[in-house]
């Protein structure tokens, strides 16, 4: 290990650690030449930059001018204080879950998702549902030991609860791409409240995904387990699976 670096201050790494080299790229409104270069190492400098050197420019339209850029960055962050709440499970793939499941269940889990409310983006949720999967994984219809239903985009928060309780579900995922206005707090929120109302708020697993979502603020809004980018359907199998297990055999002490 470098003996220079101090995970407590910690810097961006170029090709000498601590050099603190970053790339940037930025569009300005202002026309090409010497003097929207200098605007943009000026602008470098203001964000904690040494030696700001401008290697790319294009003018994207007149009067509009994009840059890339590279720098030298003073600032440092912390490392060793950061915590970052986060799902507690160890993922395994589609065999390794039909297995875990057929051994520690012993019967199919019920999964029901949709995008909910006004929300008409449908490629997160089939991401994680469909058959035929994402990036190389295939989606929970694929897991022999699931039952997954996926009830499309748009799907009213009533109409997603009320098909989880007729279908037994084990959990129900939502999702969430649209976040102006907060419009997926609020839809989140009013989730939880009709889930507890209708009293599964404890029976089912409640998790929430999508661009903007974390774990901490799914937990915030009430959910058991929130999922962002780059989730995958191995993650969320995973995560049913042994948070099932662990909350029956607490229910059993
Ligand atoms: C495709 C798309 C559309 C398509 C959707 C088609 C469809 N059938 O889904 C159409 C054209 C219909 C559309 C419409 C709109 N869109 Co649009 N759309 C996009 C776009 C380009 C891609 C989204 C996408 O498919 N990503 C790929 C998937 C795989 O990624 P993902 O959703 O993040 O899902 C992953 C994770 O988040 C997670 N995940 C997601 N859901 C869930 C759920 C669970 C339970 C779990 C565990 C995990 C999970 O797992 C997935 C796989 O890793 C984005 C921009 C972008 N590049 O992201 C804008 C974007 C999302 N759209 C946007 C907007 C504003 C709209 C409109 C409001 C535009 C308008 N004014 O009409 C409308 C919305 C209408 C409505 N009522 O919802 C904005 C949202 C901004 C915001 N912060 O709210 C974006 C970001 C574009 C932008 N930069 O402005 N859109």
């Amino acid at each position: 290990m470098d003996k220079t670096l101090d995970m407590s201050k910690v810097k961006p790494y170029g090709d000498t650690m601590n050099d603190g080299k970053v790339q940037l790229s930025f569009t300005l409104p202002v026309p090409e030449g010497p003097e929207a270069i200098e605007a943009a190492k000026q602008l470098l400098r203001t964000m904690g930059m040494d030696d700001p050197q401008v290697v790319y420019t294009k003018e994207l339209t007149p009067g509009f001018t994009f840059f890339n850029c590279y720098g030298s960055l003073q600032h440092t962050v912390d490392y060793l204080a950061i915590q970052v709440p986060k799902v507690d499970a160890v993922v395994m793939d589609m065999p390794e879950t039909d297995a875990y499941i057929q051994e520690h269940i012993g019967r199919k889990l019920v999964i029901v998702g949709a995008s909910t409310g006004t929300d008409a983006h449908t490629v997160g949720i089939d991401a994680i549902m469909n058959m035929k999967g994402y990036a190389g994984r295939f989606g929970l219809e694929r897991y022999a030991m699931l039952d997954a239903y996926n009830l499309g985009s748009q799907v009213a928060n009533e109409e997603l609860i009320a098909r989880a309780i007729e279908l037994g579900a084990d959990a129900i995922l939502v999702s969430q791409t649209v976040t102006q206005k907060d419009v997926h707090i609020d839809n989140c929120a009013r989730f939880i409240e009709m889930a507890e109302a209708e009293g599964i708020r404890d029976r089912m697993l409640l998790v929430c995904g999508g661009p903007r979502i974390t774990h901490e603020l799914a937990r915030e809004l009430g959910f058991d387990a929130g999922f962002g980018v780059q989730t995958y359907a191995t993650d969320v199998a995973s995560y049913i699976a042994q948070e099932h297990v662990k909350r029956t055999a607490k229910s059993k002490q």
